[in-house]
Formats: C-alpha cells, structure tokens, sequence
C-alpha cells in the first residue's frame, strides 16, 4: 500500500492527492518555490499527527510540516513524491486560558489575528504581531521563532513559550505543555525547535505568556533628519516615556513611493526621504502616556532629529499608520520580483550598515532600494529592487545571488545576522553554511543526527 493509500485510509478526505486542491499547498508565498509531494494531510488532533509521522516512518517518507504557509525562505515547500505535507490548519483548539498566571495553552494551528482575538475576550494580551497575523498560524510563529512589530518589548517568538507538544520524528510526543513561568529541571528541550523550521518535529500546542491588555496606545510618524537621527531618537523614547515603546519601525523615501505607486489609497502623511513609526502602549491609566508622547517629539523637533511628526489621534488614525508600514511588502510584490534581505546589526551600527552597503552594491548598480524594518531591534529589510524599466525576473536571476552575498557579508563583518527573523528554510542553507562558525554548524548537525537519524523531518530546510 502507498503512503497516500495508508493515509487516505487514517484520515478519509483529509488526505488529499488531488492536484488542484493540493496546488496552493504547493507554491510558497513568494513564488519562488513549487514543489511536489505524495499527499497533503489535514490531522485534527495530536494523535493523528502522531499516527501520521509513525506512518510516514513505516513507508520512509519525509514529513514536511506546513503552518499558514507564508514563510519567506521556502520551508514549508515539499521537494518530492517521497514526502508528505502535513498541514496543521485543522489543528485550532484553544485548550486553556488561565487568568491569574496570564498563560493560553493553543494548539498550533491557530491563526495568529484568531489568537489575539481568542486572549482579548478575557481583557489578556498575546503581543507577537506582524503583516501576516491574519494568515501565519502559532506552530508556524513558532517553527521560525518570527519577529515582527513588537519585539523590542515582548521578545521573539519562542520567548513567549512556557511549554511545547512536539511529535518527534518517531511518532512520540515530547510533552512539557507546563503554564510555569519557572520549572529548571535539567535541559530546555523546548528550545531546540523554537527556530527549527519543522527540521526534529511538528510541534502541536504551547503553552504562551500573556499580558494585560493594553488600554493605550500612542502612534507617532516621523519625518526623521537621517536614518542616525532615527537610531539617536530610540533610547531617548524609551528613556522618556518609562520604557513602554513597543514598536520603533524604520521606513525609508523609497519604499514609501513604491506604496504610492503600487497600492491604492495609501498616502504617507508626511514628505521627507526617512520616517519612523513609533508606538507606546501599555495598560495604564488613560491618557498616561500621550504627555510623554508630546514631550518626545518637541524634543525631537527641537533637536532636529525629526522635522515634523504627526500623532494619531483615533483608531482609525493609527490603523492608517500601520497600513502604510505593513503593505510595503505587497508594494513591492506588486512591483515586481524584489531581493529580500533581513539583516540585522547592532542597532548603533545600523547608520554605518546604510552608509557601507551603498558603496559596496556600487559595482552591482543600476538597482533600486526598497530599505525599512524593524529598526529597535536592530533589524532592516535591505531589500533590493530592478532599476526602473528593467525585467525584475531576469535581474534578479542575474544579480541576485550577487546582490544579497554583499548586503549579507556586511552584516556579518559588522557582527550582525544575515537572517534576523524569517529563518533559513530552503532559500538560504547555503548562507547558514558559509556564515555559521563550524562548531556551531557541526552541533547543530549532531542533534539533527540524534533526534532525526533517518532524515526524514522537513528534508533539505535549514541544514542542507
Ligand atoms: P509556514 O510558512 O507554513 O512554515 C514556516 C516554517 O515553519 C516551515 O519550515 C515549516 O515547515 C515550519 N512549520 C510550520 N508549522 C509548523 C509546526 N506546527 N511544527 C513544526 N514546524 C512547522 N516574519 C517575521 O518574523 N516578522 C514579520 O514581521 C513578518 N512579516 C510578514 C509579513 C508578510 C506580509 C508576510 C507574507 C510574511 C511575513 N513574515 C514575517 C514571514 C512569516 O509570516 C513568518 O515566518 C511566520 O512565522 C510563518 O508562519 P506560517 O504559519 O505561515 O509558517
Ligand atoms: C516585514 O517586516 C516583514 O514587513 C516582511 O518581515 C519583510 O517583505 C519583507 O521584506
Ligand atoms: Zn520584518
């Protein structure tokens, strides 16, 4: 019997060879991958997932796990007919929410916007937050340990976990779904596939950390003098207003003017070649922080890091400003096939990073840039673009690998990352391999070798 036979016969029309519905399950999100797989499976419980991996190891298959599928490097893309996708959207419960500790135990299929909803009814806040949410599920958040918008207060993804179920490559499941802010009792298995991109197992709960909900949020854009003014303003906001920034975005002319061009109805409020998106939030009495707010920017204005800002003065206002941050990547997918880059420096280092990779992608120019990102967390989208009238496939196939080896190897020269938030997946194993120092490359392979000896978890992501 097949592998899709045995499935078929588990999971009834939860397992689907059926090339036109499988299609969509097949391509990623930035088209750069189209794969292939033996079947595509849909298991509604921890169980089931377990069943399947045991049945995947039977017919020595690989298992390739697949959240909301809008990861950027590919990792959620089957490469053959040897391998199973297994999609984890059925899996939505919301097992437990406690109150008192502020802890959700969810199961890994969840969207994230659904997650926030699911908290917020009990007055309770999940703040891992970015364009996606309305897609990206919490096994996926998880599996990339994502980034996002509110990282500079809350963490990354995986600081947020208190506890992990896990279907290991055999089909056991590792279980430390404990709401316990401290349990030391020997080594933080969890942490080894927080980041790990479904390469030692499928994760299918965790148990999160919640916060009280915030009751206000202060939005500020602003004109900024350069993109140092934008690092010099950063501590004097979390200085000023008791450390409650919890956004600090970086958004260049440039990207602003592909948003004009490309999606409708989106005008910034603001001209000028730099702008930051600040936010301040926290769940304190009304109006606590709108006066540290209004002092920040006089003393912005006043110093000339910024020569103009604009505060948001409704919801309304404020969605309008994270509109403009978060379609800049469909500005650019709009605009055509775009290099990505998702570095991160030091944060004091990131005006000598802009100052640098202009003058290093020289030899490489005609091309356009298209840099924002997440600059309170040291993080830049340095994403580059085909000069204006050019073909973007065919520049990108020509000076791509170029292209992101000079903005890459900066970083790394500078002591930064060459992928900051959106992981390795298939797209970037060769960059692991170049920039990562050996005895980090060796260790990784060995725990790879002694949780999945067969190789058969999400086969050719993250280590090639
Ligand atoms: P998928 O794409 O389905 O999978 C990603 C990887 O995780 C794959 O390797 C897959 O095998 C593995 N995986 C998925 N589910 C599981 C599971 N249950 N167990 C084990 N492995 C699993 N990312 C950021 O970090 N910050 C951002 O600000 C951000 N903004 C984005 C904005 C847009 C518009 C888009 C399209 C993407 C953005 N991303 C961002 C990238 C992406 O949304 C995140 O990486 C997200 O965490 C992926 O979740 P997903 O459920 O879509 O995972
Ligand atoms: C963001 O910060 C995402 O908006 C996507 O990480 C970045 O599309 C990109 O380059
Ligand atoms: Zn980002």
């Amino acid at each position: 019997m097949s592998v899709a036979a045995a499935l078929s016969a588990l999971l009834g029309d939860r397992c689907s060879t059926d090339p036109e519905s499988m299609a969509g399950y097949l391509e990623d999100e930035r088209g750069l991958y189209k794969g292939s797989a033996a079947c595509l499976v849909f298991p509604e419980s921890t169980a089931e997932v377990a069943a399947v991996v045991r049945l995947c190891a039977e017919h020595r298959c690989a298992v390739v796990p697949q959240g909301g599928n809008t990861g950027y490097c590919g990792g959620a893309t089957p490469a053959g007919e040897d391998q199973v996708l297994l999609n984890l959207s059925r899996m939505t419960r919301i097992r437990a929410l406690d109150p008192v500790g502020m802890t959700v135990t969810a199961e890994a299929g969840v969207i994230l916007a659904n997650l926030h909803q699911a908290v917020e009814a009990e007055e309770l806040f999940f703040p891992l937050s970015m364009g996606s949410e309305g897609s990206c599920q919490l096994g996926g958040n998880l599996a990339t340990n994502a980034g996002g918008l509110a990282v500079l207060k809350y963490g990354m993804a995986g600081e947020l976990v208190l506890g992990l179920e896990v279907v290991l490559p055999d089909g056991s499941v590792l279980n430390t779904l404990k709401p316990l802010r401290k349990d030391n009792t020997g080594y933080h298995l969890q942490q080894l596939f927080l980041g790990a991109e479904g390469t030692l197992g499928v994760i299918t709960a965790a148990v999160l950390k919640l916060f009280p909900r915030p009751t206000e949020f202060q939005t500020a854009w602003l004109a900024v003098r350069d993109i140092s003014a934008a690092c010099e303003l950063l501590p004097l906001a979390r200085r000023s207003s008791g450390d409650c920034v919890t956004s600090f975005e970086y958004i260049s002319g440039n990207s602003l003017a592909l948003l004009g061009r490309h999606v409708d109805g989106l005008r910034p409020p603001l001209a000028g070649e730099h702008h930051v998106l600040l936010e301040l939030s926290g769940a304190l009495p009304p109006e606590s922080l709108r006066p540290q707010l209004e002092k920040l920017l006089e003393q912005a204005l006043e110093t000339g890091l910024a020569s103009d800002a604009v505060v948001a003065e409704s919801l309304d206002q404020r969605q309008g400003l994270w509109a403009l941050r978060e379609n800049i990547p469909e500005a650019e997918k709009r605009a055509g096939r775009s290099i990505k880059h998702d570095v991160s420096v030091p944060i004091a280092d990131i005006p000598a990073y802009c100052e640098a990779a202009p003058q290093r992608l020289a030899a490489l120019e005609p091309l356009r840039l298209s840099v924002y990102g997440h600059i309170g967390d040291g993080n830049l989208h340095y994403n580059v673009l085909a000069p204006e009238g050019a073909d973007p496939v065919a520049f990108k196939a020509e000076k791509g690998e170029a292209i992101s080896r000079v903005v890459h190897d900066l970083a790394a020269d500078m002591g930064g990352s060459f992928s900051a938030e959106h992981g390795i997946g298939q797209l970037k194993t060769g960059e692991l391999a170049r920039h990562s120092d050996p005895a980090t490359l060796e260790l990784m392979h060995t725990l790879k070798a002694a949780i999945d000896p067969a190789g058969r978890m999400n086969p050719g992501k993250l280590l090639d």
